[in-house]
């Protein structure tokens, strides 16, 4: 596994420091979850940072329809407690700290969105909640759908009675 992939290329006088996406961290096949590094270039002079970037169908698996974030999150800020039916994200931290805590039915996992350059890529189906690790940290989403709130289960039971009826192959 090579997570971050580092490639060093030319662009001009100056040189970059570039890690390409790798679908490197298939954390858990089964939870239908994936840890990637994102784009990143550091610019050389540390004082102007750096730049992470993923494309749709491209670095990840869907065309992006929307974007939202989250912002003034105070530390210990408890989000989330859904699952989505349709809905493929990508979430990412560009500042601060976040826990991502996934469920799947059966098992949970968290996965720390610590660094601008992790993305965490959510299938469908899977409940989740999120936690402010660090006060205003920033947790950014881009949704393969348009905002639908119906294809949110918010019920707890409800859900575990989806998953159930999921793993029995009965599909909407
Ligand atoms: C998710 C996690 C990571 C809209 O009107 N349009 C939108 O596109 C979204 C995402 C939300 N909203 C409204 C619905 C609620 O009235 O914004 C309000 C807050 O949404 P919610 O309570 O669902 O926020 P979180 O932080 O619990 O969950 C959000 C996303 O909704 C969800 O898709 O996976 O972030």
């Amino acid at each position: 596994m090579a997570f971050p992939a580092f490639r060093l290329s030319r662009r001009g006088a100056v040189l970059w420091i570039r890690q390409g996406i790798a679908r490197a961290e298939k954390v858990q096949d089964e939870m239908q979850f994936e840890l990637v590094s994102l784009n990143t270039v550091m610019n050389p002079d540390p004082k102007l940072g750096g730049l992470s970037f993923a494309e749709g169908e491209r670095d990840i698996p869907f065309a992006i329809r929307r974007i939202y974030y989250i912002f003034q999150a105070e530390k210990g800020a408890h989000r989330g407690f859904h699952a989505h039916k349709k809905n493929w994200q990508l979430l990412f931290c560009p500042y601060g700290a976040i826990d991502i805590i996934l469920f799947d039915g059966e098992e949970s996992c968290t996965v720390s969105l610590d660094e601008p350059s992790k993305g965490l890529i959510l299938y469908p189906g899977l409940w989740r909640e999120m936690v402010w690790k660090k006060d205003d940290s920033v947790l950014c989403v881009a949704a393969s759908e348009y905002y639908d709130p119906d294809e949110y289960i918010r019920d707890y039971d409800e859900y575990l009675q989806y998953v159930k009826q999921k793993k029995g192959g009965i599909r909407e």
